[in-house]
């Protein structure tokens, strides 16, 4: 098939999906055009049959916001027209479905049908979505995607609690390559001793430091545990909140025990080195942070929130809390770091639970999902 793949190619889960969704699909045969404003960032390599077409947005000096919907769609009906794409699927509602669905019809003026797939991610329904200026378009350009999948149930049911869908939504969940975690666990350049003494324990967070992450529990749950174990935490990422969460850190005297490292463009072998994840998110569809965590054997403390509880399962693979509960974090965390035999429990029930979510289960479903698409529309259903 020739696929294109519409995605944001900046740090966050569904670039991340989209681009590990493209390299697999790619590595079977299937011609891959990347369509975004930049490279993404994980598609750092050479990949065989996979293409990247960059949509430059010209800025003028009339524009106060540079017309990317116009510049995308420009660029999608190019590809589609000389790469003879089979199938578009975006990643990512705002503004991919709509400007996918403009694209469809200035194709359909030239006879060229391209049927496109839109991937809910989270945000795009859950904060964005919910500013009611938004819900037009978005309920509109879901309602004519040949096919929505979104990445968790709990997505889906908020998206049709969110919006008026009479499309049907597929649940594929989000996924990793365990291959490529023993691959880099095999080869870690990165060593616990680097971060922590041996009685010291290491806790990590990764993210994109957005408000919705609540960073600032992190550090919080992060302080109690270090006042019962000596602990180190890691964390990885960069975004709006780090100024304060450094502030904080200074506030709760907790900086020399936290190594903060800023972007990592795959953090699998630091993961390598932690005993324990944290994710206290408000609000998270999937959490694929938490599932890269586990694919490197960690246990998660994480919230109760949206698909959370879909990946991390409680007791088994780590603990649920509810959000701000910053105590029962703590104490879930002490219970684990404290207990090497439960620890070791834990990592291996972590582990397996990941491997249910390799990408050898989940890229069938989306190879399904482009087949059932792409005959309905050649029998002109
Ligand atoms: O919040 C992020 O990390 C970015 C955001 C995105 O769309 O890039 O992530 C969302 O999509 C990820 C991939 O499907 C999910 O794993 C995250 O849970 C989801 N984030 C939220 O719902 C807050």
């Amino acid at each position: 098939m020739n696929i294109g793949i519409v995605c944001y190619p900046t740090f966050g889960g569904s670039g991340v999906v989209a681009t590990e969704l493209g390299k697999a699909l790619a590595k079977k045969g299937h011609k891959i055009h990347f369509i975004a404003y930049n490279l993404p960032f994980r598609l750092n390599a050479f990949n065989e049959n996979v293409f990247y077409h960059e949509v430059s947005v010209n800025d003028y000096p009339l524009f106060e916001y540079q017309p990317y919907e116009s510049a995308l769609a420009s660029k999608i009906v190019d590809v589609a027209m000389y790469e003879k794409l089979d199938i578009l699927h975006v990643h990512y509602a705002i503004p991919h479905a709509s400007v996918a669905y403009l694209a469809q019809q200035i194709l359909k003026s030239k006879k060229i049908y391209l049927p496109y797939i839109t991937t809910l991610h989270g945000t795009d329904i859950t904060l964005v979505g919910r500013d009611p200026s938004f819900e037009p378009v978005i309920r509109f350009s879901l309602n004519n995607s040949n096919a929505i999948t979104s990445v968790s149930e709990s997505l889906k049911k908020d998206t049709l609690s969110t919006f008026k869908i009479d499309n049907k939504i597929d649940v594929i969940p989000n996924f990793i390559n365990i291959e490529d975690y023993q691959k880099s666990n095999a080869h870690v350049n990165c060593h616990r001793d680097i971060y922590a003494k041996k009685n010291e324990k290491i806790m990590i967070h990764v993210s994109n430091f957005r408000k919705v992450k609540r960073v600032e529990d992190v550090l919080k749950v992060f302080d109690k545990v270090r006042q019962a174990i000596p602990t180190k935490l890691i964390l990885v990422g960069d975004g709006p909140e780090r100024p304060a969460i450094e502030k904080l850190c200074r506030e709760l005297d907790t900086c020399k025990d936290i190594i903060s490292l800023g972007r990592i463009n795959d953090p699998a072998e630091v993961l390598g080195v932690a005993d324990l994840f944290i994710l206290p998110s408000e609000t998270e569809s999937f959490g694929l942070a938490a599932l890269e965590a586990m694919a490197t054997r960690l246990p998660v403390i994480s919230t109760n929130t949206g698909g959370l509880p879909e990946v991390n399962i409680n007791g088994v693979t780590g603990f649920l809390s509810n959000v701000g509960d910053i105590d029962d974090m703590a104490k879930n965390s002490i219970k684990l770091l404290n207990d090497p035999a439960l620890l070791e429990k834990f990592k291996n029930n972590a582990f397996e639970q990941a491997k249910k979510f390799d990408i050898n289960v989940v890229l069938p479903l989306y190879e399904k999902l482009y087949n059932k698409v792409i005959s309905k529309e050649s029998v002109g259903i």
